[in-house]
């Protein structure tokens, strides 16, 4: 009997051969993390939704003072072609509660068909504790001179380092998980997957291109001299992933972030039918509309008011308190 499309997509997307374990071990900074020998020193987050918990935790270290960890835990989605085995191969079913034609049950799995996905950010800085941590939010609106006397000195001054993406250029991590790669050095860009997706199941699929061209650090950089690069990685991204996992162009969200964590040009590629974080109307920015925009006027993106949202402890928020304009 023919293979539905779904589960062959779902069975490509767990075979890819850049997926297992190992391989997403390699590069800088490699090795097995202690997990066990960590001590959870507060719950950043938790999500009884999305089955996610992010931790502070801290390694003890010979010394006796520990170094801050950030370790997230989630859940996975089933997959599909899985369920049959997991009926099956169950090693407990114990009644919770029967009434009438209705009744619950825990049921406990073997270890292979109970993952925990989990993500590590070892050594963490004190940043990346603040981004994980649950926070109010407030609406900002930047100008484009905004921009230019609050948010760029800001940025210059301090962001996350950019290392990894670095790596992943120089294939000193990652380069066995590359999907797609356009080596052109002003117009292309390299499609992996991103660092949230397991690959097990394309209904979170979730890859992003990184271009090749240093010092484009976000949305505001661009121009109309861009636009061969968003082009490519428009269609040549969207070309890739039906290649690779059969999801089509029309069933994708393209994307960047405004504000990204990363200051060096990336675009989301997701699941149409999947909520990823980030895809908000007040973060997410479709790369057809801003393609749309440069091409009616080249300096669309250092004229705009961009809104986005801040933590109530960002420094940039502070930064736009002083300066009157929240
Ligand atoms: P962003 O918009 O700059 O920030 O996107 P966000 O993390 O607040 O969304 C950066 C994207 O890169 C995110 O989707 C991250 O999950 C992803 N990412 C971050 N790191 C550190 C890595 C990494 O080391 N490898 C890969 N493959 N993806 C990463």
């Amino acid at each position: 009997m023919a293979e539905p499309p779904s589960a062959k997509r779902k069975r490509e997307a767990k075979d890819g051969e850049n997926g297992d374990a190992e391989s997403q071990g390699e590069g800088p900074g490699a090795g097995t993390f202690p997990l066990a020998e960590i001590s959870v020193r507060k719950v950043l987050r938790e999500s009884a939704r999305d089955k996610t918990i992010f931790l502070h935790g801290q390694v003890n270290s010979a010394s006796g003072d520990g170094t801050d960890a950030v370790v997230i835990l989630e859940k996975t989605p089933f997959q599909e072609e899985n369920i049959a085995e997991l009926l099956k191969k169950h090693t407990k079913l114990q009644l919770q509660m029967s009434n009438d034609i209705y009744s619950t049950y825990h049921l406990y799995l073997p270890p292979e068909l109970n993952e925990i996905k989990t993500t590590v950010v070892y050594p963490a800085t004190e940043k990346h504790l603040q981004k994980y941590l649950r926070q109010e939010l407030s609406l900002i609106q930047e100008t484009g001179e905004d921009y230019k006397k609050i948010t760029l000195p800001f940025i210059e001054s301090q962001s996350f380092s950019i290392q990894w993406v670095y790596n992943i250029l120089e294939k000193k991590a990652e380069a066995d998980r590359i999907i797609y790669e356009n080596p052109d050095p002003a117009h292309g860009f390299v499609l992996i997957p991103d660092l949230k997706w397991n690959q097990k199941q394309v209904d979170d699929l979730y890859l992003i291109a990184i271009c090749h061209c240093r010092g484009i650090k976000s949305l505001r950089d661009l121009t109309a001299e861009h636009l061969p690069l968003l082009k490519n990685i428009s269609r040549e991204g969207k070309e890739a992933i039906v290649k690779r996992f059969g999801i089509g162009g029309a069933q994708l969200r393209v994307y960047l972030h405004y504000q990204p964590s990363y200051y060096h040009l990336h675009v989301h590629f997701t699941a149409l039918g999947y909520d990823a974080p980030g895809c908000t109307v007040e973060r997410a920015h479709l790369l057809s509309d801003v393609i749309d925009h440069l091409e009616r006027d080249s300096q669309y993106y250092q004229k705009c008011t961009l809104t986005f949202a801040l933590r109530a402890d960002e420094p940039l928020l502070k930064k736009f308190q002083e300066a009157g304009r929240v």
